[in-house]
């Protein structure tokens, strides 16, 4: 869809470095994540343990989104988390701590980093694939229920779009003109499953007229396309006029986890994936939004954030194992 709405100069800072401080994040833990887990790749091992989904590549999916949101609307990523979790605003100590499975983490060390939760920033997640889209609708029922003008968003892989929760979960919305939002990732691979080969239909967007709802599609991942279709939806929202599905073609420049060895794509078509942050940042460049000056600094200070973020997990102590059953359902 064609659009004059564009993001103003605070707004493009704002989403400029966030992406930065979430491929600055992906880079660190990514880091930490291996240490300990060679020669033998072994996922157990290691101060990150279990399964690490970086989501390198896919930032404009969030930030264009998450820029029109308040602290008290609602956002639920999926097992692909952080880039969410970051333009939410979550608690980066705590982030941080939570997937080093520390005592000090979001869910004192028993999520993980697919189980993030932070109460304040109103983020949740999930590893069980599709079933975020339910929780967003439910809290998009519970806003409306309670009266309230906050939205709420999930954020979907092309594949999960295909679980049964998609479909049952936005009939729901669109049946009670609910405040809600579903972005679909499509990053073209479900694990090693290409779109055309799990998908009866080329566009999620399309979907939106089965439950009455509005569709978006953003082509080419890039931060100015998801913005404006982000504004229209949560505009819609707001004035209760019912859900939206906005689908972005977007590219994940890293493997499927860490650790994946990436057969099922070719080298032609991993050095044809092009980098939404260095697009970002040349046009922003260009049009004088930014300088090299704020470059090296937004740079210099989300690597002092990051250190910190670090430091404080790496500081903080292991659950004992006495407590291994308090706060979780048993
Ligand atoms: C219900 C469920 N089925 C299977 C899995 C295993 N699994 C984890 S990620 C994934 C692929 C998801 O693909 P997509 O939704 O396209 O998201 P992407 O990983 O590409 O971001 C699968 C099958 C799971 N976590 N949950």
């Amino acid at each position: 869809m064609t659009s004059n709405i564009a993001p103003n100069a605070d707004e493009l800072r704002w989403m400029y470095s966030h992406m930065v401080l979430s491929r600055a994040f992906e880079r660190m833990m990514d880091r930490a994540y291996m240490e300990g887990k060679t020669p033998v790749f072994d996922m157990a091992k290691g101060p990150v343990p279990g399964e690490m989904h970086l989501s390198d590549g896919q930032e404009p999916c969030a930030v264009g989104v998450c820029v029109h949101l308040n602290e008290d609307d609602y956002a639920v990523g999926s097992h692909r988390p952080h880039h969410v979790a970051i333009a939410k605003g979550v608690d980066l100590d705590a982030m941080t701590a939570e997937m080093f499975g520390r005592e000090s983490g979001l869910s004192k060390g028993r999520g993980g980093h697919m189980h993030l939760y932070d109460q304040k920033a109103r983020f949740a997640c999930s590893g069980i694939v599709g079933q975020g889209i339910g929780i967003g609708v439910g809290h998009a029922l519970a806003i409306k229920m309670q009266g309230g003008n906050q939205v709420a968003v999930a954020w979907v892989g092309e594949g999960g779009a295909n679980q049964g929760m998609f479909h049952e979960a936005m009939n729901l919305a669109g049946l009670w003109k609910l405040p809600f939002i579903l972005v679909v990732e499509d990053n073209d691979w479900s694990v090693s499953v290409p779109k055309e080969r799990s998908t009866a239909i080329a566009r999620n967007s399309d979907r939106a007229a089965s439950y009455n709802a509005a569709g978006e599609y953003v082509a080419d991942n890039d931060v100015w396309g998801v913005y404006a279709a982000g504004k229209r939806a949560v505009d819609r929202a707001r004035a209760g006029d019912g859900p939206t599905i906005i689908e972005v073609r977007t590219h994940r420049l890293v493997g499927h986890f860490v650790g994946d060895p990436e057969i099922y794509i070719s080298e032609e078509k991993k050095r044809a994936l092009v980098d939404p942050l260095v697009g970002m940042r040349q046009r922003l460049m260009d049009e004088g939004i930014i300088d090299a000056a704020d470059v090296e600094r937004i740079d210099r200070e989300t690597e002092g954030r990051l250190a910190a973020a670090e430091q404080f997990a790496r500081s903080s102590t292991e659950p004992a194992c006495e407590s291994a059953l308090d706060h979780v359902f048993v």
